[in-house]
């Protein structure tokens, strides 16, 4: 136990070095169009939204000064065949027919491709061809060349979230596999057999955290693994932290039952095939409320740590996408989370949020 202690004593100590944001005092100068002014002894983000009409976008640059400028992009998006256009420019592939009827063409069947973003929706690319995305059950190496709610299982296309608890699945990776309707699995040491697993939700209740040792998730009984996130500063006036979430925890919930539903979707067709899951071509095809809920419970997933607590000017400044999607929420009807809890045993999905993983027998 001696080392962990040890290793979680230096974490321990990177609580006071989250730095503070807030809105700068009013008697505070702020001159060179500076947005958010780094006060590097103080470790704190003084912020003040930008006032000029044509340089409005305050674009956040960590350890650093940020000034306001005229466009909220810092580059131009070239859109994937069956995004939406207005010019063949538009398109990243534009010499396979461009912008026609405002939809970015791609490779057709048959067509040349050297990677799977050149091709139509409904197609992958394989030996340089764009060639039908494959039905379940069908033989497979990677994801995108399942069809569009579907991922590759070892080798064979699977329905994501299909594999009920206890389910065998064919491939599990660091406890994660997003066949399992909780994106959570175990390979038993002694058999090799992989299966589902339970979700795994935060230990305590409360999110705040001071190191990664408070965001511990609760025991799986049956294979004995633990999960932890990492503890994250936030964008709060105190340089108070927040554990990531986990699988299993309501946020997640939320979303990976609303990612089932755009998965199932007939409009998910109309993504190129490793734009499955992008927010441009959600926003583009999906109705729009739908689409609103789908980003909105991804980014409280993703941002977890930075939309706790803000002041006003951190919200209005430095996450204005995000709270302008929670305003848009607050008109739109939401299930009640009890019922999201008790009718799954985990429909979950896996981020990409760092987690360290415990055995413990
Ligand atoms: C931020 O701006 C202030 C006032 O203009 C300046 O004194 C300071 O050096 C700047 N800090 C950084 C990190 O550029
Ligand atoms: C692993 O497999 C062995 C042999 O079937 C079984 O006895 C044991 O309970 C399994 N362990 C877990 C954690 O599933
Ligand atoms: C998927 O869509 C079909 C038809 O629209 C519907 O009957 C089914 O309940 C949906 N499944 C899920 C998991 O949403
Ligand atoms: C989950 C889902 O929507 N699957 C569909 C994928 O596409 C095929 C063919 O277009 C449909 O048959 C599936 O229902």
């Amino acid at each position: 136990m001696l080392p962990f202690s040890l290793l979680f004593l230096i974490i321990g100590v990177s609580y006071a070095l989250c730095p503070s944001y807030q809105c700068k005092p009013r008697t505070m100068p702020f001159k060179d169009n500076i947005c958010v002014f780094y006060d590097e002894h103080t470790l704190t983000y003084r912020i003040n939204p930008c006032e000029d009409p044509f340089q409005r976008y305050c674009i956040f640059n960590p350890l650093q000064n940020s000034t306001c400028s005229v466009s909220s992009k810092k580059s131009l998006i070239q859109k994937y065949p069956g995004e939406k256009c207005s010019t063949d420019e538009d398109c990243r592939y534009p010499y396979f027919g461009g912008c026609t009827d405002e939809i970015c063409l791609g490779s057709i069947k048959d067509g040349y491709c050297s990677d799977s973003s050149f091709c139509s929706p409904g197609l992958y690319c394989k030996y340089n061809t764009c060639i039908s995305q494959l039905q379940d059950g069908d033989q497979c190496t990677y994801d995108y060349e399942c069809q569009n709610g579907s991922g590759c299982d070892g080798n064979i296309c699977k329905k994501y979230f299909s594999a009920k608890l206890n389910e065998e699945v064919n491939t599990c990776k660091d406890n994660v596999n997003y066949i399992c309707e909780s994106t959570l699995c175990y390979t038993n040491a002694t058999t090799s057999f992989s299966y589902c697993i339970t979700p795994l939700a935060r230990r305590n209740k409360s999110p705040e955290c001071l190191s990664d040792n408070d965001c511990y998730s609760r025991v799986d009984r049956k294979s004995g693994v633990m999960l932890k996130s990492e503890c994250q500063c936030g964008m709060n006036p105190d340089g108070k932290q927040y554990c990531g979430i986990l699988p299993g925890d309501v946020e997640f919930m939320y979303y990976i039952r609303h990612l089932k539903k755009w998965y199932n979707s007939t409009e998910v067709k109309n993504c190129n095939t490793l734009r499955r899951d992008a927010r441009q071509c959600i926003e583009e095809h999906w109705d729009e409320d739908e689409a609103v809920k789908l980003i909105f419970y991804k980014e409280r997933v993703v941002n977890f740590a930075n939309i706790q607590e803000n002041d006003y000017c951190a919200e209005t400044v430095l996450n204005a996408d995000f709270f302008v999607l929670a305003h848009k929420m607050g008109h739109l009807t939401v299930e009640n989370p009890h019922e999201i809890l008790g009718s799954s045993q985990g429909s979950v999905i896996w981020l990409g949020l760092s987690l360290i993983f415990l055995i413990l027998n």
